[in-house]
């Protein structure tokens, strides 16, 4: 009671005595991300082979969160960021690539809008990823001004089919293919001018690294000075550039007034995440879960921990407080206000149930307290053991994933089950679309085409894509995956091409058929019966090297045809998922579009 009255009387006195004098300084805020960092790449989180002196200090004067989570890749993680929703929600695939036409859907509210509805000056320094159009730069999003790379900076001219890789200053290319091993510096540099800048108003400074993302490199202030590599050196340097990031703040007397949050996009790509088990690409916590710290004198206590449920999805509707801005109107947010956590670290958790998409925007796992439940079996990370789903792991004493205990919990295999499917359920009724630019549909970016493998599995019957974003199979070796099921007699499963080059799959006639066209008279095909029975099978389609065609149906033997070679180039027809455009690609037979099912398809 005592307590209750103080506090009473501390906020009648505020209300009696505030002038525009002493009114509460509206607070800046500075977001620095790191590209592709694991959990205990820093010091803060258990490093002990490279130096981040800067981050040490950050970290004892502010609040480490140990239980922060971020997505398995980079557009995914930047979309939760930016709109304070999972990326599944607002439809975003794990990785945009320089070929998509796709970007965060210029309709959503970004942290940066939420800042300058609350009369904040913002600026991007950095890694954007979520659409390179002009109607998706940071500048259409909500940022004043911009600097930095549309995506990331292994997506350059070396990378087969791309352009060269541009730096942009606002909407303008003011370079390409920019000295990467200059970037953590150029970017540090336009901090701290935009930091030194006079201004009337507060200010959003966000800071997404390029680093330490593969390529990596750092400068000649750096590079070889580490324990640990070109990697460790570009550690470093991030930690460099947190610490002049820091050094200006105290400097203009304006580090008492400024939350800083530091942390990054997902787990460490190639290696290990120790503790845990995955990286990068995965669900499972090295994937995902990140080093995050946080600081705001006078907020939040020096020298904490937060234990607690938190995430990038948090990110924006905690700023929007501190703003003094409203939240996002007419949708649904996943994420919560940190604020009782950043006073008290052990306040009750704001949000005690967290949701793991994967890159297609599936529900792969659930956490609720310290339960995990994969939904789906996990992606793992190379040489790792397999995990069969429903698998269930507590993370206060298994924090690497290894012991599943769904057997001994069956009511909490049962109970997160339910609970997983309610909210699925929840976000694909109230999900948004992904922006597209006005002149077609895309792909989502799941793969890119130079890599072999084609990610197609989220295609629909009707899909169509343009020749340059469908498999490359021209000059080359190629098989097809699918799983089907249909009862139709004549029917399409894929086309790529017209009546000079291209393949199908195709149903004629009741026998599921394998056709490569290398010219107008040379069709080459095999065969075998089509299962039109409604039932799920798998087929396997490929063209060797010696110009073989071989078609296998479930565990069945499977059949070959010698054709006359490969495909000489790439269609420049669409490539089509259940059906075929206007020129035929194989010879069908009146084929009806495909009604049945098809998934897991995929080229390689
Ligand atoms: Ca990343
Ligand atoms: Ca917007």
């Amino acid at each position: 009671m005592l307590r209750f009255s103080f506090l009473w009387a501390l906020c009648v006195g505020a209300v009696h005595s505030a002038t525009a004098a002493d009114a509460p300084k509206p607070t800046n805020v500075i977001i620095l991300f790191v590209d592709d960092m694991g959990y205990a790449d820093i010091g803060p989180f258990g490093n002990k082979t490279l130096r981040t002196p800067h981050l040490d200090r950050f970290a004892k004067e502010g609040m480490r969160f140990t239980h922060f989570y971020a997505t398995p890749v980079c557009s995914m993680s930047r979309a939760c960021l930016m709109t304070g929703s999972y990326s599944a929600r607002v439809s975003m695939p794990g990785v945009l690539f320089p070929q998509n036409r796709i970007g965060l859907n210029p309709d959503e509210v970004t942290v940066a809008e939420v800042a300058k509805s609350g009369g904040y000056e913002t600026m991007m320094i950095g890694k954007w990823h979520l659409g390179h159009f002009p109607e998706f730069l940071p500048t259409r999003q909500g940022f004043d001004h911009y600097f930095g790379l549309p995506y990331s900076n292994d997506m350059k001219q070396s990378h087969a089919g791309y352009p060269a890789l541009p730096l942009y200053r606002d909407e303008k290319v003011i370079e390409t293919e920019p000295d990467q091993s200059q970037l953590t510096r150029r970017y540090t540099e336009e901090a701290v001018k935009f930091l030194r800048t006079k201004r009337a108003k507060p200010f959003f400074l966000y800071l997404p690294y390029t680093m330490i993302h593969d390529p990596v490199a750092a400068s000649e202030n750096f590079k070889g000075k580490s324990a640990e590599g070109l990697l460790g050196d570009s550690v470093e340097e991030i930690d460099w550039s947190v610490g002049q990031v820091m050094a200006t703040l105290r400097e203009l007397h304006l580090d008492e007034n400024t939350l800083v949050i530091f942390t990054s996009d997902n787990g460490p790509a190639g290696r290990a995440a120790p503790p845990f088990s995955g990286n990068k690409t995965t669900n499972l916590e090295g994937g995902v879960r990140e080093p995050c710290i946080m600081r705001w004198p006078g907020h939040i206590p020096a020298g904490t921990t937060c234990e607690r449920i938190a995430g990038n999805i948090d990110v924006l509707p905690t700023l929007a407080k501190v703003f003094g801005a409203q939240l996002p109107k007419g949708r649904i947010l996943d994420g919560r206000d940190l604020g009782p956590l950043l006073v008290n670290p052990d306040a009750s958790p704001v949000r005690d149930t967290h949701l793991y998409f994967t890159a297609s925007q599936k529900l792969e796992a659930i956490r609720q307290g310290p339960w995990k439940l994969f939904l789906l079996n996990p992606a793992r990370r190379k040489g790792e053991p397999v995990r069969v789903a429903p698998a269930l792991y507590n993370l206060t004493t298994d924090q690497a994933e290894l012991s599943n205990v769904a057997e001994q919990h069956a009511d909490i295999v049962a109970r997160l089950t339910k609970e997983a499917a309610e909210r699925l359920a929840e976000i694909e009724a109230h999900k948004r679309p992904i922006g597209k630019l006005a002149d077609g549909p895309d792909a989502p970016g799941t793969e890119a085409p130079s890599k072999k493998v084609a990610a197609l599995t989220d295609l629909k019957p009707s899909a169509v894509l343009k020749a340059a974003m469908a498999p490359q199979i021209g000059g080359r070796t190629f098989t097809i995956n699918c799983n089907f099921a249909t009862s139709q007699a004549n029917t399409i499963l894929v086309s790529h091409g017209g009546t000079q080059l291209g393949y199908a799959l195709h149903i004629r006639d009741g026998k599921l058929t394998f056709s490569i066209r290398r010219s107008t008279d040379d069709n080459s095909e095999v065969s075998l019966p089509a299962p039109t029975d409604g039932q799920p099978h798998r087929v396997r389609a490929s063209l060797t090297k010696e110009g073989k065609l071989h078609l296998q149906l479930d565990e069945q033997p499977e059949v070959v045809f010698q054709g006359t070679g490969l495909i000489s180039k790439q269609p420049a027809e669409d490539f089509c998922v259940g059906h075929d455009t206007a020129n035929p690609a194989a010879k069908y037979s009146q084929p009806e579009p495909f009604r049945g099912t098809l998934t897991q398809l995929e080229i390689r």
